[in-house]
């Protein structure tokens, strides 16, 4: 486990399972349709249980208008029968050797996840590794922006606790490494 405080904040870094995390919200690696899939937004679906699929449902038809969400939007549900208490869903680019602006894409999912969810009061939020499984983004490229996006933002606001959650430990290696590097000093 890595720990920074970051103008107020403290952004930590760690390894598990982000269905089994204690903060306000939990982020989900989702896709446009919100209607689940695999990993981690599989995981999430089957520990929130089926309520949690009816209310991105509901999403998909009223407040998208039977649209899918865009990549790097964010939309809040209810968190069910995780402990989370809410879930806030965005849509990572799918790597294209970083073309179309992939990267602006992918601070969006952070920056917007963290606008939610100072919008909604929320005081703490855990992140996965957003784009980096089956949405095919180099990992040391995705950790990069991520905690750039991460750091920025808390500079600039009052959040709380943000967790960035790491399945595994090469996953988390390489985080640690870029938060270590975005944090010396100038
Ligand atoms: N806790 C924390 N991280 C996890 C968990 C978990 N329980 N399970 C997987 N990860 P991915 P993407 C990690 O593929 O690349 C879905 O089908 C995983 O090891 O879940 O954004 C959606 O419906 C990886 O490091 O998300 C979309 O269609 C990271 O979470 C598509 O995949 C993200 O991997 C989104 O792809």
């Amino acid at each position: 486990m890595m720990e920074k405080q970051v103008n107020g904040n403290s952004l930590v870094l760690l390894t598990g399972d982000i269905t089994e995390q204690h903060t306000d919200a939990i982020v989900n690696a989702a896709n446009g349709s919100l209607l689940g899939g695999g990993g981690v937004d599989g995981a999430i679906h089957r520990a929130a249980g089926k309520r949690l699929l009816e209310e991105c449902k509901e999403i998909r038809t009223q407040k998208l208008k039977g649209d899918y969400l865009s990549t790097g939007e964010a939309v809040l549900t209810k968190g069910y029968d995780l402990p989370a208490e809410y879930v806030i869903h965005t849509v990572g680019p799918i790597w294209k050797k970083g073309k179309d602006g992939q990267e602006k894409l992918l601070a969006n999912c952070y920056r917007n996840s963290l606008d939610i969810a100072a919008r909604s009061g929320l005081s703490s939020i855990s992140f996965p590794s957003i784009s980096t499984g089956v949405y095919g983004y180099p990992v040391e490229e995705a950790a990069t922006v991520a905690i750039r996006t991460l750091v920025s933002c808390l500079n600039r606001r009052e959040v709380g606790e943000v967790r960035v959650v790491l399945f595994s430990e090469k996953d988390y290696q390489i985080y640690e490494k870029a938060l270590k590097e975005e944090t010396l000093p100038p």
